[in-house]
C-alpha cells in the first residue's frame, strides 16, 4: 500500500516546511515537492493542513485489573480511540501484582494486547522485589525491549514500591540501561489521610483530593529524585501535577540531574471543583490519582511545559464506567481510581496550547510526540516526519471543529472529562504503519494490526555512568 500526503506543512520538532510525504510499505520513503510516485498511489490531499508525527501516549493502562475491577477499555477498543485522535502509538504498564513474576505479568499483557490496532510498548512496574525480579528485569531488557521500569510510591498494601524496592530497581535499571519511572505519591500518608478523612465523616468523593493534598506528591517526588541522584541513574516522573513536585524537578534539572516530568492533559486542564459537584456519580468519575488540583497548580504545569522542565504529555488513561465507580458509594478511597483522555489529548493540547500561543507548532509535537520518542528510545523511528520513519502520520486540520462529548467519543467510557468542550484544531487524518486508519469521523482500523514496539536500552550513556562510577569508587581508610 502507498499513500501520497499532497500539499501540506510538515511540522516536526525542530522545524516546518511545505512538503509532500510519500509513504510506502509501512513507512516514509520520501519528502518533498514535485516527488516521482507510482500512480496507483493513494492522494491524501493536506492542503491547508499540518503533517506532524502521530502522537506518542507514554501512559495509558487499557484493561487493567485495578481496585477490584479491570479497566473498560481495552487494547482494541482503546488504541483505536487513540487513532480517532490522532496517537499512533501508547506505551501501556504491565503491573504485576505483588509476588507475582515478572515474566508472567509481561505474557499476560502481551497476549492482551495482541487486540491493538496500533503500534504499541510496555513499561513493566516493579512492585516487589527478590532475586527473580532482578534476573527478570535483565531479561526483559536483553531479550523482549525494555528500557524501562515502573514504581508505584502510593497504594499501600497493593502496588505500592517501598524504599528497598526502588533503591534495589533503580539500581538494576543502572546496570542495564534502563530509565526507572515513578508515580510519586507518599502511599503511608495517603493510607493515613484516608483513614482520617473517613473518621471524619467524609465518605464522598470530595475525600479523595483532601487525602492527597500536594505535600503528599511533593514528598515523594522529591524522595525519588534524590534516590536517583544517589545512586546517579536518570529518573522520569509520570504525571506530575502540583507546582512542588514541578519545583523539586526543576531544581534537580539546574544542578544537572537527569530528570524527566510528564504532565497529564487533564491536570493542565481541569481542577479540584469537579470533585464538590452534587452529582455523586460525577465527582467519583473524576477521581484519579494524582486528583486534580487547585487551579494555581495549573498554571504551574503550563509553564514547566512551556520551560521544557516538563517534556511530555500523557493521559494515565485508565476507564472505568459509572457502575464500576459506584463500588466506592459509601467510601470515596475505594472508588477506582481512572479517568480517561487518550482520544483528546492531542486537540484538547493544540487548543488551549497552540491557539493560545503558549506552545509553538514545533513544541506542540515535541511534547505531544517526539520528546516520549526520545526518552524511550524509540526516536526517530518515532515522533518524526522523516525519511525511514515508520508511517505513523496525523494530518491536522487547524480549522476544523468538534465538540468534545461521551456520546460521541471512541473511547469505551461513559464519561468524558473533556465533555462539552469546543476544539477548534482536530486531526482529519490519522495513519498508522502508512495505512489510512482515520478519515474525518470515520475509523478503519484492523483488529490486531499494532506492532508491539521493541524499545533498545540506553547503552552509551550509562556505559559511561557506569565507568565514572567505577572509577569514583570509594575506598577504606587503611588503619
Ligand atoms: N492512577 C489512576 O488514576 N489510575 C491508574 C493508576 C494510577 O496511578
Ligand atoms: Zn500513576
Ligand atoms: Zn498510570
Amino acid at each position: 500500500m502507498s499513500i501520497l500526503i499532497k500539499g501540506g506543512t510538515v511540522v516536526n520538532a525542530e522545524n516546518t516546511a511545505r512538503a509532500d510525504v510519500y509513504c510506502e510499505e509501512g513507512k516514509i520513503v520520501q519528502i518533498g515537492e514535485n516527488l516521482d510516485v507510482p500512480s496507483e498511489a493513494e492522494i491524501i490531499d493536506a492542503g491547508g493542513q499540518y503533517v506532524m508525527p502521530g502522537g506518542i501516549d507514554p501512559h495509558t493502562h487499557m484493561q487493567l485489573p485495578f481496585m477490584g475491577t479491570v479497566a473498560s477499555e481495552d487494547f482494541y477498543t482503546g488504541t483505536a480511540a487513540g487513532l480517532a485522535g490522532g496517537t499512533t502509538c501508547i506505551i501501556d504498564f504491565v503491573i504485576p501484582a505483588p509476588q507475582q513474576n515478572l515474566m508472567d505479568a509481561f505474557h499476560q499483557w502481551s497476549d492482551w494486547a495482541e487486540k491493538a490496532v496500533s503500534d504499541y510498548s510496555f513499561h513493566v512496574a516493579v512492585t516487589w522485589w527478590d532475586e527473580s525480579v532482578h534476573k527478570d528485569m535483565g531479561t526483559l531488557v536483553s531479550d523482549h525491549g525494555f528500557n524501562s521500569f515502573k514504581h508505584f510510591m502510593a497504594y499501600k498494601n497493593a502496588i505500592m514500591a517501598t524504599d528497598e524496592t526502588m533503591v534495589n530497581s533503580f539500581s538494576r535499571a543502572l546496570e542495564l540501561g534502563a530509565i526507572p519511572t515513578v508515580h510519586a505519591e507518599n502511599g503511608e500518608l495517603v493510607f493515613q489521610l484516608q483513614r482520617k478523612m473517613k473518621e471524619m465523616g467524609i465518605t464522598g468523593p470530595e475525600g479523595h483530593p483532601m487525602s492527597r493534598p500536594p505535600e503528599v506528591e511533593g514528598e515523594a517526588a522529591n524522595r525519588a529524585i534524590r534516590i536517583a541522584q544517589a545512586l546517579d541513574v536518570p529518573v522520569y516522573l509520570v504525571h506530575v501535577s502540583t507546582k512542588e513536585a514541578l519545583e523539586t524537578i526543576t531544581r534537580a534539572r539546574s544542578e544537572g540531574q537527569r530528570v524527566f516530568g510528564e504532565v497529564l492533559a487533564g491536570h493542565l486542564l481541569i481542577d479540584d471543583s469537579v470533585y464538590l459537584d452534587p452529582d455523586w456519580d460525577r465527582a467519583a468519575a473524576h477521581v484519579m490519582s494524582p486528583p486534580f488540583r487547585p487551579k494555581e497548580h495549573q498554571e504551574a504545569l503550563w509553564r514547566g511545559l512551556q520551560s521544557g522542565n516538563l517534556q511530555t504529555t500523557a493521559t494515565d488513561h485508565c476507564c472505568f464506567c459509572a457502575d464500576q465507580k459506584a463500588a466506592g458509594r459509601d467510601d470515596f478511597s475505594i472508588i477506582p481510581n481512572g479517568t480517561a483522555g487518550v482520544e483528546n489529548r492531542m486537540e484538547v493540547l493544540w487548543h488551549t496550547g497552540v491557539s493560545t500561543g503558549r506552545l509553538t507548532m514545533n513544541e506542540f509535537v515535541k511534547v505531544t510526540s517526539t520528546n516520549a520518542a526520545q526518552i524511550f528510545n524509540i526516536h526517530p523511528r518515532k515522533g518524526s516526519v522523516s525519511v525511514g520513519a515508520d508511517a505513523d502520520l496525523v494530518v491536522w486540520d487547524p480549522q476544523g471543529t468538534k465538540t468534545i462529548s461521551a456520546k460521541t467519543h471512541h473511547q469505551n467510557i461513559d464519561f468524558n472529562i473533556f465533555e462539552g468542550m469546543e476544539v477548534k484544531g482536530i486531526p482529519s487524518h490519522t495513519l498508522s504503519n502508512g495505512k489510512l486508519v482515520y478519515k474525518s469521523g470515520e475509523l478503519m482500523v484492523e483488529r490486531g494490526a499494532g506492532n508491539y514496539v521493541k524499545r533498545p536500552p540506553f547503552a552509551s550513556y550509562y556505559d559511561a555512568v557506569n565507568k565514572r562510577r567505577e572509577q569514583k569508587k570509594p575506598t577504606a581508610v587503611k588503619r
